[in-house]
């Protein structure tokens, strides 16, 4: 059996995130926990290109375009959609999350999905770097993984 599997090893490589500012509280340490992930990996802190967008619903469209420099072995999707009150939060969520998946179906490159989408502000906290870890840690493990993995599908 073959069994093929992406390292962890960032060292040479070029990553990029996209951010959203909104619920900046949040995304800062989502983006804190993305970055301290590649570091801890050998990825050179200037070799880390953070894009900031006004929300989750710009992610995607910012996404295909860094997608399409072919400069990153990998690019981190942040940001943080909070139900609260309003239904406004099913279309952010959702054309976030769709819009993503969408644009990673067809890059070249990996795509990961680190944008929170909670009830309350206390359960982001929670995976912002709390009780429930740092989904912004996770989604850059995950980029590494699938950084290595993707040039191994020849
Ligand atoms: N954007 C977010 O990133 N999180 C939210 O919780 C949110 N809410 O709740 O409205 C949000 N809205 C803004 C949206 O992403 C766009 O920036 C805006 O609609 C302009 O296109």
């Amino acid at each position: 059996m073959n069994e093929i599997a992406g390292q962890l090893q960032g060292a040479g490589k070029r990553f990029a995130i996209v951010i959203s500012r909104f619920n900046e509280l949040i995304t800062k340490q989502l983006l804190a926990g993305a970055r301290d992930c590649l570091l801890r990996h050998g990825v050179a802190d200037e070799a880390i290109d953070a894009y900031w967008v006004p929300g989750a619903f710009e992610i995607p469209a910012v996404v295909a375009r860094v997608a399409s420099l072919e400069r990153h072995a990998a690019i981190i999707a942040l940001g943080c959609v909070i139900r609260g009150e309003t239904p406004h939060f099913e279309y952010v969520a959702g054309e976030a999350a769709r819009g993503i998946a969408a644009v990673a179906r067809k890059a070249s490159i990996p795509v990961a999905f680190g944008v929170l989408t909670t009830d309350t502000v206390e359960q982001a906290l929670e995976r912002a770097g709390t009780k429930a870890g740092n989904k912004g840690w996770d989604a850059a493990l995950s980029a590494l993984e699938m950084s290595d993995l993707f040039p191994r599908i020849d």
